[in-house]
């Protein structure tokens, strides 16, 4: 099987389970863990940030970010298919109790003037605006990159308006690697960055905050309210460790291979899109003559493994454990499938 769902599945390498299996370990709970310590000060490093906390997964850093920006009762401005709100089990209502004021990007990309027309009024018939929040990459955008010439611009409404920042930079990598612009130049635009280990880069488990260390310092507080606390965990981060050494630059290979697939797969009947706004590892596309079930069933018995997107979307991710030879095969796969 050809496994395009998402950057997720990858496997651990063998060099990587080997540092894995080497890893100096600690209760990180106790702060005793030196391999989550010397991850946690290479993010922070990377990020240009003063402070970084290791936690399980993207999905947590994101709300500990929210729950750490804020408090019940007020608001965060987001894209509406921002996966902090669209993919993560409704929790800013749930663990943080703050609404969820949806702007309506264009490829998950908004604007200094939606910000500025969606913060609150200082009245207390309103909920309080706190946090704007930019996915950099955008998953449902379909791996699109935030210019930063319009993170500056939000980034400058929202501070006018005395907001806090949130990148959820799950694939922030991908975007720097695209680009050539560093993280740390995305980064700077924001209070906390989340970034995550276990999709492009490859490692199993994991992702990170960053943010000041008074902030991380409140963060870790709600990890540990959200069950986020690990023990040895030093296990795991060697692996996150290993990756952001030597699978950084790697992406630029996912990024040809999904560029391979959009040549091979743009203009077949059923398959819409426009192929000039693929620019990562993600390729999103709307069904058409078939639905995106039909698509999923049919390229399964094909030998590729694709996600339903949406209700009219489909979804293919190049990573880690896609050979070039492997995306020609998948590219021959949707063929027969479109002819039926
Ligand atoms: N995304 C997953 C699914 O949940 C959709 C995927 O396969 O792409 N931020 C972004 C931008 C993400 O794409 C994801 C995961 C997360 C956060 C959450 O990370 P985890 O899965 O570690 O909680």
């Amino acid at each position: 099987m050809i496994d395009l769902r998402s950057d997720t599945v990858t496997q651990p390498t063998p060099a990587m389970r080997r540092a894995m299996a080497e890893a100096e370990v600690g209760d990180d709970v106790l702060g005793d863990d030196p391999t989550v310590q010397a991850l946690e000060r290479r993010v922070a490093g990377i990020l240009g940030k003063e402070a970084a906390a290791y936690m399980p997964s993207g999905t947590m850093t994101n709300q500990v970010a929210i729950r750490s920006h804020t408090e019940p009762g007020d608001e965060i401005i987001l894209e509406a298919m921002a996966h902090s709100y669209f993919f993560e089990s409704g929790a800013p209502a749930a663990l943080s109790g703050v609404s969820c004021c949806l702007l309506a990007g264009e490829r998950g990309i908004f604007t200094a003037a939606q910000v500025k027309a969606a913060v609150r009024p200082r009245n207390y018939h309103y909920p309080v605006s706190k946090l704007v929040c930019v996915e950099n990459t955008h998953n449902r955008g379909g791996g699109s990159i935030w210019p930063i010439q319009t993170i500056a611009e939000v980034a400058a409404a929202a501070r006018e308006a005395g907001l806090a920042l949130h990148m959820d930079g799950a694939r922030l990598w991908n975007a720097s690697v695209a680009t050539g612009i560093p993280e740390r130049e995305y980064a700077r635009y924001f209070d906390s960055v989340s970034v995550c280990f276990s999709k492009g880069l490859g490692a199993p488990v994991g992702s990170a905050l960053a943010g000041t260390a008074a902030f991380i310092d409140r963060a870790r507080r709600f990890r540990k309210m959200f069950g986020g606390g690990m023990r040895q965990a030093g296990i795991i981060a060697a692996g996150a460790l290993y990756a952001l050494e030597h699978h950084r630059a790697r992406l630029a290979e996912d990024h040809s291979s999904a560029r391979r697939l959009v040549e091979g797969i743009a203009g077949l009947p059923g398959v819409e899109f426009n192929p000039a706004t693929v620019e990562t590892n993600i390729v999103i596309f709307r069904a058409t003559a078939m639905t995106p079930a039909q698509w999923v069933a049919r390229l399964k018995s094909a030998g590729v493994l694709v996600l339903a997107g949406g209700p009219d979307t489909v979804r293919t991710v190049t990573h880690l454990d896609v050979s070039r030879e492997q995306v020609d095969d998948a590219v021959a796969a949707f063929r027969r499938v479109a002819a039926g």
